[in-house]
């Protein structure tokens, strides 16, 4: 990554993530369930990477919009991403004790807790969403785009078909792929378009965005399989290794870490053209750029 997409990551940080901190649990400081609103701040307070309301600010900024008018549809994509990384980590589904460098949500607030942190998260998303700020009818669109790709028509359907790949005999790459366009590809992508959206897009630059997101989406789960296979559960903050550990398909188990790192590459590309139409592109690239390098 040049030294100028370095700096512009590292500035749109500095600018957007105390902002996201600043109101991501202002909505679970009040209320009776005290437990449950602990374990909701738990998991947000426990260090993500915020990719996903970031690229939906920036997608917004890339159109000409606001920031303020699309921070609605960035605080719900983070508490979509926290719920399903909470339930991901339950004995039913990954089972893990480990997940942002801290022990997850059910072994400190217990299971019955963790399935509601995550229930509470999911609503508190269409929430946030439904009550503004901003133009009510691009909300309600954004609001349409998060429920399908966040259900079972996205991520939660990609969730299942990988629960129910552990168990097929027969697993190919357009499975994998298919899986990961759910699982993962669906929210990143939503990311773009909700960006797209709440920031005013015409027809064409919300079609660039929502392209780019696809490409991104995929781009971000080839890394998060290379990382896997390369990096260590303190580079992590959580347990690597997971997938070759269950004999699970991955990028690098199919075409060699060199074959992966050549379609990560290719994704990356393929949404940096995407975006070439967008005048206001310059943070999205070094951002593209970034998450094909990022270390955990
Ligand atoms: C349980 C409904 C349900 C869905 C779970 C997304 C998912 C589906 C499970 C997470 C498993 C996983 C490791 C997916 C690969 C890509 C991914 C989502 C990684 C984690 O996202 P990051 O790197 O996490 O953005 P941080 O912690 O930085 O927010």
């Amino acid at each position: 990554m040049s030294q100028a997409a370095a700096s512009r990551v590292q500035a749109d940080l500095e600018r957007l993530l105390p902002l996201l901190d600043a109101h991501l649990t202002a909505a679970f400081q009040q209320g009776e369930a005290r437990r449950l609103a602990e374990a909701m701040r738990y998991s947000l307070e426990a260090g993500g990477k915020r990719v996903r309301p970031v690229l939906c600010l920036l997608a917004a900024e890339a159109v000409g919009g606001q920031i303020e008018s699309a921070l609605p549809g960035a605080l719900a994509l983070e508490y979509i991403h926290t719920y399903s990384l909470i339930h991901d980590d339950l004995p039913a589904m990954d089972d893990d004790d480990l997940r942002r460098g801290r022990p997850t949500n059910h072994k400190v607030f217990g299971e019955g807790h963790a399935i509601l942190a995550g229930d509470g998260l999911l609503t508190e998303a269409f929430r946030v969403l439904a009550d503004g700020p901003g133009d009510p009818a691009r909300r309600l669109e954004a609001l349409a785009l998060l429920a399908e790709a966040a259900g079972w028509r996205g991520m939660v359907g990609g969730q299942a078909l990988d629960l129910e790949g552990e168990t097929l005999d027969h697993y190919d790459f357009d499975h994998l792929r298919l899986i990961h366009r759910l699982k993962t590809g669906a929210l990143l992508r939503a990311s773009l378009e909700m960006g797209a959206v709440l920031g005013g897009a015409a027809p064409d630059a919300r079609q660039a965005l929502r392209a780019t997101g696809e490409a991104l989406g995929l781009a971000f789960q080839i890394q998060d399989d290379i990382l896997d296979a390369t990096a260590t559960d303190a580079d992590l903050g959580k347990r690597a290794g997971k997938d070759a550990g269950r004999g699970k398909i991955t990028y690098p188990s199919l075409l060699g870490l060199d074959g992966a790192r050549k379609a990560l590459e290719e994704a990356t590309e393929t949404a940096l053209c995407r975006l070439a139409s967008l005048p206001n592109r310059t943070s999205l690239e070094a951002w593209a750029r970034y998450l094909a390098q990022r270390a955990n």
